[in-house]
Parts: C-alpha cells; sequence; structure tokens
C-alpha cells in the first residue's frame, strides 16, 4: 500500500468514523430534541381591537419642562385611536392589565424558540383589522395580510369576528449568534397598512432563546424589560397641516406623560426600541444619566428607523431621575421625551436590599 493510498484509507476510516459520530449525535440530539419539543409550549394570547379615546398627555402637564406647558400640542390631547387590548379568556369579557409604560402598544407577546403562539382574535372595532406578525413562522391564513388577488382568512377580519392566527417560533426565527438573548419583533395590522398603525394597531412580541428563559418569562440575563415605541402621529384631518396635530410621542404620550419606566439600582435592564410611521420617524433614543450595550457596542446614542427595532442593555448603576428622549431637535421640542427613574439602593453597603 502506498503512502498515499494509505493516507487515503485513513482519509476515509476517519470520514467513516466522523459519518458514524455524527449520526450517533444527530440521533442522539433528535432524541434530546424530542422530549424538548415536548415541553414546547402552546402559548394563547386574546387579543381585541378596540375603538378608544386617547389622551396623548393624560396629566395635561410637560412633565419634563413644566414651564413651557404642552404647547400647541396641548391645544387638543385627546383623538380617537384603536388598540389591541388582552383579555383573559376567549370569553373576552376580563382585561388583562398591562404594565403602565405600555401605553398605546398592544400586548406584549412572548414566545421562546420552539414555541407555538395561539393569537385568538376578535375584532370588537368599527372596522376590518387584522393582526399581521413581523418575524415568527406563519402560512397564508396566520399572515393577516392581502395583496395580490388572495384575500386568505384572517387577512380582514370584519367588526364582530374571530380569527386565530397560529405563528411557529422556530430557531430561525430566534435571537441570531450575535443577538442578545432575547430580540423584539413586532405585530400590526394589515388591512389598511398605514392607516391602521396610525390609528394605533401595533405591539411588540419578545422572542427568546429556549435555553435562556428564567423566572417571570424574562430572559435569564435580565432583571427588568422596557418595550418603547418611537412614533409620529399624524391627527391632521385632509389638507389640515397644523403642526399641533404632530404627536411625537414615546408609546402615544407626549412631554414626559410616558410614565412607568421605573427601576432599582443594579438592574440588568433590557430596552426593547422600535419607530412606525414615515419619513419624519427617524429617531435617535438618548439616556441621560445610565449608558447602554447594543450588540456588543457601546452607545449614547441608537438609530431607528420606520418598522426597524433594537435591543439595548442597560445596567442602571446611576440613581436618580433622568431624562430619555429622541435626540433628534425638533423632536424634542415636539414632546418626543420622558422620564425615567432608577431607585437607589436602600443600603448602599448591602446592595441586595432594594427600595419596595
Ligand atoms: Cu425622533
Amino acid at each position: 500500500m502506498s503512502i498515499l493510498s494509505r493516507r487515503r484509507s485513513v482519509v476515509f476510516f476517519t470520514r467513516t468514523t466522523a459519518l458514524a459520530v455524527w449520526l450517533t449525535i444527530a440521533v442522539l440530539s433528535s432524541v434530546v430534541h424530542a422530549a424538548g419539543s415536548n415541553q414546547a409550549t402552546v402559548r394563547h394570547y386574546y387579543i381585541a381591537a378596540e375603538d378608544v379615546k386617547w389622551d396623548y398627555a393624560p396629566t395635561e402637564q410637560n412633565l419634563v419642562m413644566p414651564a413651557k406647558n404642552l404647547g400647541v400640542w396641548g391645544e387638543q390631547r385627546i383623538y380617537k385611536k384603536t388598540r389591541y387590548i388582552e383579555y383573559t379568556d376567549a370569553t373576552f369579557t376580563q382585561k388583562k392589565p398591562q404594565p403602565e409604560h405600555l401605553g398605546i402598544l398592544g400586548p406584549v407577546i412572548r414566545g421562546t424558540v420552539g414555541d407555538t403562539i395561539k393569537i385568538h382574535f376578535r375584532n370588537k372595532a368599527s372596522q376590518p383589522y387584522s393582526i399581521h406578525p413581523i418575524g415568527t413562522t406563519y402560512g397564508k391564513t396566520s399572515e393577516g395580510a392581502a395583496y395580490a388577488g388572495q384575500k386568505p382568512p384572517g387577512s380582514a377580519v370584519p367588526p364582530g369576528q374571530n380569527h386565530v392566527y397560529t405563528l411557529k417560533v422556530r430557531p430561525e426565527d430566534g435571537p441570531g449568534p450575535n443577538d442578545p438573548s432575547s430580540i423584539l419583533r413586532l405585530y400590526r395590522s394589515h388591512v389598511d397598512p398605514v392607516g391602521d398603525v396610525s390609528r394605533g394597531l401595533v405591539g411588540p412580541m419578545i422572542i427568546m432563546r429556549a435555553d435562556q428563559r428564567g423566572q417571570d418569562a424574562l430572559p435569564k440575563d435580565v432583571d427588568r424589560e422596557f418595550v418603547v415605541m418611537f412614533m409620529v402621529f399624524d391627527e391632521n384631518e385632509e389638507d389640515e397641516e397644523d403642526e399641533g396635530d404632530l404627536m411625537h410621542t414615546m408609546n402615544g404620550y407626549i412631554f414626559g406623560n410616558l410614565s412607568g419606566l421605573t427601576m432599582d439600582q443594579g438592574d440588568r435592564v433590557r430596552w426593547y426600541l422600535f419607530a412606525m410611521g414615515s419619513e419624519v420617524d427617524l429617531h435617535t433614543p438618548h439616556w441621560h444619566g445610565n449608558g447602554v450595550i447594543e450588540y456588543g457596542h457601546r452607545r449614547e446614542v441608537l438609530m431607528l428607523l420606520p418598522a426597524f427595532s433594537t435591543v439595548a442593555d442597560m445596567k442602571a448603576d446611576n440613581p436618580g431621575t433622568w431624562l430619555f428622549k429622541c435626540n433628534v431637535g425638533d423632536h424634542i421640542e415636539a414632546g418626543m421625551k420622558t422620564l425615567y427613574t432608577v431607585r437607589p439602593y436602600v443600603n448602599a453597603s448591602d446592595q441586595t436590599i432594594r427600595v419596595p
């Protein structure tokens, strides 16, 4: 046997052995995966679309710069909107409370890789609406969108009707290799793709790695999370161009009226941020007091474009009440800002004690 052929047989042996080892691992991992998939959960959400009256500044005050008041944006604060509202079950009788800071957003839909998410949708509003997921895997009857002559069930749910959307969270839908343990996806109504979101029909979806799910459904490396949408709602009637009707909001609130952004010193806080809207919706979120890391980069200011989302992690080390705003000049003027609070340790020498 020549050296060359011996080498070949060694290579062949190595390849055969490698193949056998690989097959063994593949079989074992499929068993493990099957066991894991048995644990994978079907998560049910009961979400209605409802017409509401929305107040962009319910305190009637500018809480960031009180002396400046609400300016032209306070001339009319309340408008008709339509929102996604979560209920406890299929009877759609009892609303599920949602964190204060979410504001106009629909409920947070959570999925872990391997899960199936079933959204039971009831249209309690006055026009046809849908739920279109941005991210996750879905079939035609769960796309919530009609185009090119295709009008699958669920693409426009008439008032008073129901539809169930089934979403699969495959590994390809979860965080990628350079993502944090969880990522932000969205859902929105897609009957009138522009108008429906302007009415308020948009919500967050948080997708987490399977091995990262910790207590309270949060990722293991996160103590607290917030979702904030930056969007200019144009409340002008047709042919009207009134600056005071351009509501420069964070989660539907202006001039500090977005509240509930409260955390404890030492918390590992995950911020999920996104923008919606049009070409005015170029936003540059910025926090005073505490910095963030976005995909491994230290950032003072982040960048958002319409329908674009990002995730930033903050170690809330610096206690106090701080400004959180969009750094685009005219957006600051128009009220796209609010406050967040880091509650200090009760006893600085014992960092485990938190303010109740
Ligand atoms: Cu902005």
